[in-house]
């Protein structure tokens, strides 16, 4: 194993970007308690002023996404414009049918079709928003299901769904996509609509190319392989987008690598080996919420764990890696896999930032710029992200 950043490597770290979500920068909590923070945005124009702060101090963040109705907005060129002026562009549209009293039994899937349509015509207004700020992708997560055995003819609403969604993948313009996220459960505790990667396979394989699967890291059964699916969508030319974050029990949506840097580089691994690194149809975004930490650091964080292990993965020696493997040599390829994983990169990538103008340590620069201290004394009675709202 080459235990330098080659050009080539350094080149493809060049190149990468992980979106950022808005909801990060608002104040989020459990359904025990929401801890305000000092500081916390009190718009969609904030979030954003925010967000520009992890693209300004590791060049890894120049997207952000938005989720509506939170981050909904009278003028969403101005949104744009604010954006651009700040040096980040809108990322991926998340619609929210998940806190509106008529789909307590079902949006997209309900049987009644007054509320199906209401539920279809908000993703219509997320593709006027999309339409508005250039942003490519839509986001579907859908909360659907049923907490009791008969509840529901579990086969009607699927079929219900993929209307729903043709609806409005047909809505869509040339250029744009439609990516649906599953999870296997919550808030629906015994049946969800698009539980698993093979339901939102099949839903979007009906709908056409631009059609695609999302794949959340805190969405699986603990224990459940997830880049064994990461390499089964890329080798299906399926996988549109990830939601990074972490998670020990269920849907913690911790700082991604935090509780299993492991998971996470076998993850990026596999998204090399199957070419979806820096391909423009694999959206790399986090979806993370920062209940009791600094959100600004709490994001610096994130996107620097998933480049530090983007480039672990990049060093793995994939050539003596298959040699081992045609050899079954069981243990050599185990210890060339370990090799790369265990390799410490981040006095390199310190280095290598600095060679480019940044801070070698984002974290500490953004400690020392002040900007933290400022929003505290300028901004009062910051937003929720929305979960507690
Ligand atoms: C649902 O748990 C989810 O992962 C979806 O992506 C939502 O849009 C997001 O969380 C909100 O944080
Ligand atoms: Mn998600
Ligand atoms: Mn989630």
């Amino acid at each position: 194993m080459s235990t330098t950043l080659t050009p080539d490597i350094l080149d493809a770290l060049a190149l990468q970007a992980v979106e950022v979500p808005s909801w990060a920068y608002g104040n989020s909590g459990t359904r025990f308690k929401v801890f305000g923070t000092p500081g916390t945005p009190r718009d969609p124009f904030e979030k954003i002023a925010d967000a520009a702060q992890v693209q300004r101090f590791t060049g890894l963040a120049p997207r952000v996404a938005l989720h509506i109705p939170w981050d909904r907005v009278e003028d969403y060129a101005a949104l744009r414009d604010h954006a651009e002026s700040l040096g980040v562009v809108i990322g991926t549209i998340n619609s929210n049918t998940f806190q509106d009293d008529d789909f307590k039994f079902g949006a997209l899937t309900h049987e009644d079709p007054a509320i199906r349509q209401k539920a279809i015509n908000h993703h219509l207004e997320c593709i006027d928003v999309m339409d508005a700020t250039g942003s490519r992708d839509l986001k579907i997560w859908l909360a659907e299901g049923s907490n009791y055995p008969g509840q529901n003819d579990m086969r009607a609403r699927q079929d219900r769904l993929q209307d729903s969604l043709q609806q409005i993948y047909d809505r869509l313009s040339d250029e744009q996509r439609l990516v649906l996220e599953y999870k296997f459960f919550e808030p629906a505790f015994y049946h969800t609509d698009v539980p698993d990667w093979g339901t939102a396979f099949a839903q979007v394989s009906s709908l056409g190319e631009r059609a695609q699967v999302c794949l959340d890291t805190g969405h699986h059964a603990p224990g459940t392989n997830i880049e064994f699916i990461v390499m089964q969508l890329l080798r299906l030319g399926k996988l549109g987008a990830f939601d990074f974050n972490s998670r020990f029990y269920a849907d913690d949506d911790l700082i991604v690598g935090a509780a299993d840097p492991f998971q996470l580089f076998r993850i990026l691994v596999e998204v090399v080996r199957g070419g979806g690194l820096n391909h423009p149809d694999v959206t790399f975004m986090l979806d993370q919420c920062h209940n009791i930490e600094d959100k600004i650091p709490g994001q610096i964080r994130s996107v620097l764990n998933v480049q530090e292990m983007t480039a672990r993965a990049l060093l793995l020696d994939r050539e003596a890696l298959a040699a081992a493997q045609s050899a079954n040599d069981v243990l050599g390829a185990n210890e060339i896999f370990m090799d790369a994983f265990q390799h410490d990169v981040r006095p390199a990538l310190a280095g290598w930032r600095e060679s480019r103008g940044l801070a070698g340590n984002p974290m500490a620069a953004y400690a020392a710029s002040g900007y933290q201290e400022r929003i505290a004394a300028e901004r009062v009675g910051g937003a929720q992200a929305g979960w507690g709202a």
